[in-house]
């Protein structure tokens, strides 16, 4: 591999956005706990700074998926939309919440509570709003609606209170607006999840209409699951729409991308490229991070994440589709393999390190990010405000 990458690969990987999340930023925890960090955001403005900073370091980031109860400040979506760029950032994905109310125990839009299912959907039509309150196009829809137990509901009747939901906040999207589909196969119910896989989020997003596309959370499979396959195919159905990046060992585990499998990863990637050269175009959909970290520090999990991402991405680009499509024309499934393990085996991370100083960045954004002493800044500033705000630090 030369030291530098072609002009077709480069400007691709210049091309190539990161939408980091605002929850990623700010101190959680598992089911059993919460861990604190003394430099975690507390608040919307100490979110924004940490994205500021992987964005300053990356160049890759300019966007912040939000989620609508959690980061709306009092002045609402215009307040939002000014903190994001007052940091040269803007809002992206907007992640309505029809999880986390007391209401929402037995479910949102499933609820068989239609008074519960119209708040669902209610709050739904308001995330359109602020959406297009702060420039966003895209509504990123997840559901927390399933069943723990056989018998517990009618799959068929949640189906179609599903159905009409979404239908509801399509007809309200705005011309350029899209709405993405997420699906989970279980968590937090145990038995069935009302969109649990790709499929079912391809139907339901087909119901509602053409500006709903499908959600792929890289941590929301089942085990052995071939998620480039899923990829390829929803690409080519013209229904692929985004991804949430992190990566899994056992379940959703929220671990950084490819920490644990960066050959899935890279395979993914390929699927896109390929699709992309059939299409003649870069594919439009969102990269975007979920992700929260509770162990590593959480700018330095974000940092590694996207570079990862840019590295596989760009093994990726290296792939040759033309002798691939060869050695598959001849049945030559060594060599096709082999097409993907050569550019996979290739380190890319010289050329990245070139290609970011050519850009005026960092050439290692993580080694600088360290340097920069950001965390010991935000420790300082936040410790007082974190103690002041009670609860259990300690
Ligand atoms: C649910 O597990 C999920 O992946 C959804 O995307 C949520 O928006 C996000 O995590 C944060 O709760
Ligand atoms: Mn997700």
């Amino acid at each position: 591999m030369s030291r530098e990458f072609s002009g077709k690969i480069s400007d691709r990987l210049s091309r190539l956005s990161i939408e980091l999340p605002s929850w990623g930023f700010a101190d959680t925890g598992t089911r059993f706990g919460k861990y604190l960090q003394d430099a975690a955001a507390l608040t919307l403005e100490d979110k924004l700074d940490d994205a500021a900073e992987v964005h300053r370091l990356t160049g890759a980031c300019p966007s912040v998926a939000v989620h609508v109860l959690w980061d709306l400040p009092e002045g609402g979506a215009t307040a939002l939309a000014a903190a994001a760029r007052a940091r040269g950032l803007r809002i992206g994905s907007i992640n309505p919440n029809v999880f986390q109310d007391q209401c929402y125990r037995h479910g949102s839009v499933a609820n068989e509570d239609a008074a519960v299912r119209r708040r669902a959907v209610d709050h739904m039509l308001d995330s359109v709003a602020v959406a297009r309150a702060v420039g966003s196009r895209t509504l990123a829809l997840w559901f927390a609606d399933g069943t723990s137990y056989p018998g517990q509901g009618s799959f068929v009747r949640r189906k179609r209170w599903f159905t009409e939901a979404l239908a509801e906040v399509h007809a309200a999207l705005d011309r350029d607006m899209r709405m993405l589909v997420e699906y989970k196969p279980f968590e937090p119910a145990f038995y069935h999840t009302d969109i649990a896989d790709w499929g079912m989020a391809a139907a339901f997003a087909r119901h509602a209409g053409p500006k709903a596309k499908v959600l792929v959370d890289t941590g929301h499979h089942l085990p052995g699951q071939n998620i480039e396959h899923i990829v390829a195919f929803l690409a080519d159905e013209g229904m692929l729409g985004g991804f949430h990046f992190n990566d899994r060992h056992y379940a959703d585990d929220d671990l950084t991308t490819g920490s644990i499998d960066p050959y899935r990863v890279f395979r993914i990637f390929v699927a896109i490229a390929e699709a992309e050269r059939g299409a003649g175009r870069d594919l439009d959909i969102e990269y975007m991070v979920d992700q929260s970290h509770n162990e590593k520090p959480k700018i330095e999990a974000m940092i590694q994440t996207v570079t990862t991402v840019q590295e596989l991405f760009a093994k990726a680009l290296l792939v040759d589709l033309d002798r691939l499509d060869a050695a598959r024309a001849a049945n030559d499934i060594v060599a096709a393999e082999e097409c993907l393990k050569s550019a996979f085996a290739t380190d890319v991370r010289g050329a990245l390190a070139a290609w970011r100083e050519s850009r005026g960045l960092p050439r290692d954004p993580l080694a600088a990010h360290r340097a920069s002493g950001y965390v010991a800044r935000a420790a300082a500033a936040r410790l007082p405000r974190k103690k002041a705000s009670g609860g259990s630090y300690a």
